[in-house]
């Protein structure tokens, strides 16, 4: 074998992996000003819930003080809390979302 076949091989050999983007967890908490069907209609609107899913998602966080809104990528993770924030601050609620990376 001579020198460049090898060359060719290692060049195959190099193809690039598939990298599994890193996700994270988007948390709703519960606060005692926002209004339930607020929190209902931010749910639907920016994390494209369902009302029955809000509903429930919004009651957890009321009754347990969190819960868990959904797993997304770090983009649509970061845009839907910003998008709350906004929502929030134009009414005047303290409504908060988090996000957390997992693994
Ligand atoms: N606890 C609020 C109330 O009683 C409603 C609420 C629910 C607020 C969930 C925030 O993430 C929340 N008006």
């Amino acid at each position: 074998m001579d020198k460049h076949e090898l060359d060719d091989i290692v060049i195959t050999q190099k193809k690039e992996k598939l990298q599994r983007p890193k996700m994270y967890r988007v948390y709703l908490h519960n606060d005692d000003y926002t209004l339930q069907e607020f929190v209902e209609f931010v749910l639907q609107e920016v994390f494209f819930k369902s009302y029955e899913e809000a509903r429930k998602i919004m009651l957890e966080a009321h009754m347990k003080g969190i819960s868990i809104v959904g797993i997304y990528t770090y983009e649509v993770a970061n845009d839907g809390i910003q998008q709350v924030e906004i929502y929030a601050e134009k009414l005047g609620y303290p409504l908060l979302c988090t996000m957390e990376e997992i693994d």
